[in-house]
């Protein structure tokens, strides 16, 4: 059997969350993911399929794809290509290369990395490694709601899930892992940041939008157009998805108050999941009948993220104050 590259990572009850929302709140804790983040987990499972015998893969990331590829792949001993754009810290860059990756900064938002990842892949014969937009991503990413149910036990279903969206491969794991555990009928709350919006913005006008430019700081929920699985599911009649949007400075807001409450730094692509809870958003939509009044557990994907540090979030304050 394959080696597999990511771990089951604990189910935590917040209190303070809890106390919050009038319902209990669990934390799926994916920060502790090997590379950071969720996207191990989906990335590890496309390697495995797709790269054992590769001359090298090449993935195009806002970061934390990129050291997903970038771990699997020295598990794996093939050489790693990372393409990011120029929006992507320093600070990630160098833990990519830590990762044993050969990075590449190329255009302004992801869009541009990932055609250029795209040629590279054509021209050198690398196997491509997509962040978000790939099947065996979506399979890999669904064995989180397999541990989630596993942690809550038999008799103990939630009363929705929230997750972040940026191109929405998190998004089509979640409801893969829920349609394998025969939860289609538990509420998901994609949550984004206004000028990541790409899901939001397709949701509303009815097909899939490509946003001019990505303006929040976000970036790593920062893809011009969804995939279209993402969109389709937005379209059926058998899903509860609630896209919901949070501003910049509410993305920001919950990170440091997820520090100082649950002592766990994440990045601004997790933080706009946090905001779900801190910014009141559960709430409202439970005011507006769009959530039962009486909810269930509320889970919360904590997907993590490698571009944050102390340095970071100071730089990210400074440029939201002004
Ligand atoms: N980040 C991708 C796409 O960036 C990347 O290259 O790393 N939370 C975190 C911490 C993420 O890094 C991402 C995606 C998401 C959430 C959203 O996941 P998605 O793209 O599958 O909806 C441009």
């Amino acid at each position: 059997m394959a080696e597999v590259f990511h771990l089951n990572t604990p189910l935590l009850e917040s209190i303070n969350m809890s106390k919050r929302v009038g319902t209990n709140v669990y934390l799926k804790m994916e920060n502790t993911q090997p590379s950071g983040s969720f996207k191990i987990r989906g990335i590890g499972h496309l390697c495995q399929q797709l790269a054992r015998h590769s001359k090298g893969v090449i993935c195009s990331s806002g970061g934390n794809a990129g050291m997903a590829a970038a771990y699997a792949a020295q598990k794996m001993g093939v050489s790693a290509t990372i393409i990011v754009p120029s929006s992507t810290p320093p600070l990630v860059v160098q833990r990519l290369q830590d990762q044993g990756a050969t990075v590449k900064t190329v255009g302004k938002v992801w869009d541009d990395a990932n055609t250029e990842a795209l040629k590279l892949a054509e021209t050198e014969g690398l196997t491509y490694v997509p962040p978000f937009d790939h099947p065996l991503l979506w399979k890999g990413h669904a064995s989180m709601i397999a541990e989630v149910t596993a942690s809550l036990g038999p008799s103990v279903k939630p009363g929705a899930v929230v997750v972040s969206v940026g191109g929405g491969g998190l998004l089509c794991g979640v409801i893969q892992g829920l349609k394998d555990v025969g939860w289609t009928d538990v509420p998901i709350v994609a949550m984004e940041t206004v000028g990541a919006d790409c899901f939001n913005a397709a949701v509303k006008a009815g097909k899939l939008v490509t946003l001019d430019d990505i303006t929040s700081e976000a970036k790593c929920l920062g893809a011009k157009t969804a995939c279209k699985q993402a969109f389709d599911y937005s379209q059926s009649s058998e899903l509860t998805i609630i896209s919901e949007l949070v501003t910049d400075q509410q993305a920001l807001d919950a990170i440091q108050t997820f520090l100082d409450e649950e002592r766990v730094l994440v990045e601004m692509a997790c933080g706009a999941a946090l905001a779900a809870v801190y910014s009141g958003v559960i709430v409202r939509l439970q005011n507006e009948g769009r959530l039962p009044a009486l909810l269930g557990p509320l889970v919360v994907i904590v997907c993590g993220g490698s571009t944050i540090n102390m340095e970071q979030l100071t730089n990210l304050k400074h440029k939201l104050q002004s």
